[in-house]
């Protein structure tokens, strides 16, 4: 490991924590990050040429796996044209129209670089479509470092002890109420407490920042009702589901309509790309049309709109891959309970669609209280236990775990092997 050691030496004298992004400094698991060189499919390269499984898949965007021939071919071929013009292009509106026949409920899209951004502009649009200020969250949902979401969020600003950062100015968090996930009445009470005010309410229709937590039947329905009742915006934060879930994302599995949705990771096919998309109607709010105002350099990249149409398209033509990606991380959730059960070890595995992920913890976990409960160091132990047996899982606790098309069913029993050594009470309590 000692490249990574000494890369990382080097890092941390240069950049914050030694990371672009806090959650890859490793500091939930107590280790030196890994630098990884190289990735194929399901598996990434340490600059010390170990190969891991990789079940972070760069938190969600690799789901054919890494460097897909259909996404590298149209980068290349990309990259002949040049890489950034400042004008239309093609390609934007090629995504922006498989975007919209893809997916339920939206008309039009506007392209930008993040999935923070997506959000943040999301968030000014509904404020500006409603004149109302004030917004909705929910306690552990993660929606990007935008001032008005850094209010109990999760991700690494939950494992990082900073789920309300510093740096938020009191007028920025005063307009963010938080409710709890799973739980209707405290939507429903937040509502009437701030009756006419509020503009909207954003959810992650399947929570994947608090470690994954499906929604309860009724939730996400019973939010558009609450919605509709009280003349806010339903905002559906599918950064993560987007794609994942299905090809018509979390609106189209659970058939409750969103006002507005939030898109990053899979669309941009590893390049960065976001995207914010609803009714004709809401999106020509947004300037040039209308007054909300928002805007961006490099949004709608013509070498990301490249890497993001070939792995739509893909995805589109292939749609039964989501059948399969749904049955593998069956397998793998199904055959980690079974482990921890023999071996003695309270956990709960949560798995919906390619997400899961493990709880170190007896009860059950559906919403944000119940998964800080569960045991992060027992967590700890357990990915660096499993990093030493070639499978990289995410390096936190309130995290998911992604699988990929690319994931073999002997990648699932490889994984489901070094498990087997790694959940023991001696082990995880070391
Ligand atoms: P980005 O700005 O990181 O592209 O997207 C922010 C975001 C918005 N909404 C949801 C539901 C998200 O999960 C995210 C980002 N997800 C994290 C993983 N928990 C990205 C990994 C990281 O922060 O390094």
């Amino acid at each position: 490991m000692e490249y990574s050691e000494a890369l990382f030496r080097r890092a941390v004298q240069v950049m914050p924590g030694g990371v672009n992004s806090p959650v890859r400094a490793f500091r939930a698991v107590n280790m030196v990050p890994r630098f990884i060189e190289r990735a194929d499919g399901a598996y990434i390269t340490d600059e010390d040429g170990r190969r891991y499984i990789d079940y972070v898949c760069s938190w969600g965007p690799m789901i054919l796996g890494h460097n897909h021939p259909a996404v590298r071919t149209a980068v290349e071929q990309a990259v002949q044209n040049g890489l950034s013009f400042g004008a239309p292009t093609r390609g934007e509106v090629e995504l922006a129209r498989l975007m919209v026949d893809m997916v339920p409920h939206i008309e039009m899209v506007r392209m930008v670089n993040s999935g923070t951004e997506a959000v943040m502009s999301a968030l000014r649009l509904a404020r500006g479509a409603t004149g109302r200020d004030k917004l909705i969250k929910f306690d552990g949902c993660y929606h990007g470092h935008c001032d008005s979401m850094l209010v109990n969020a999760g991700s690494s600003a939950l494992a990082g002890g900073c789920p309300s950062s510093a740096g938020v100015p009191a007028g920025a968090a005063r307009d963010t109420l938080t409710a709890r996930y799973n739980d209707l009445n405290s939507v429903r009470a937040l509502l009437e407490a701030n009756s006419g005010q509020v503009a909207a309410v954003i959810v992650e229709p399947v929570a994947a920042n608090m470690g994954v937590i499906p929604p309860a039947p009724g939730f996400l329905q019973g939010l558009r009702e609450l919605c509709d009742e009280h003349g806010a915006l339903l905002i559906f934060d599918e950064v993560i589901t987007g794609f994942r879930l299905a090809p018509g994302g979390a609106q189209a599995c659970f058939n409750v309509r969103a006002d507005l949705v939030t898109f990053g990771k899979i669309i941009g096919g590893g390049m960065p790309v976001g995207a914010y998309a609803g009714s004709r109607a809401l999106m020509e709010l947004v300037a040039p049309c209308g007054p909300v105002y928002q805007a961006g350099t490099l949004s709608g990249n013509p070498v990301a709109m490249a890497a993001g149409l070939a792995q739509l398209r893909w995805l589109k033509e292939h749609a039964w891959i989501y059948d399969d990606l749904a049955d593998k991380a069956a397998v793998l959730a199904q055959g980690l309970r079974k482990i921890a059960a023999a071996a003695g070890v309270p956990m709960q595995v949560n798995q919906i669609g390619s997400l899961l992920s493990p709880f170190f913890t007896a009860g059950p976990v559906t919403n944000a209280a119940q998964a800080k409960s569960s045991d992060t160091e027992a967590y700890a132990r357990y990915f660096s236990g499993m990093l030493q047996r070639g499978i990289y899982l995410a390096p936190a606790q309130f995290e998911a775990m992604f699988l990929s098309d690319a994931h073999s069913r002997e990648d699932i029993e490889r994984t489901l092997c070094a498990a087997e050594e790694v959940l023991t009470p001696l082990f995880l309590s070391e």
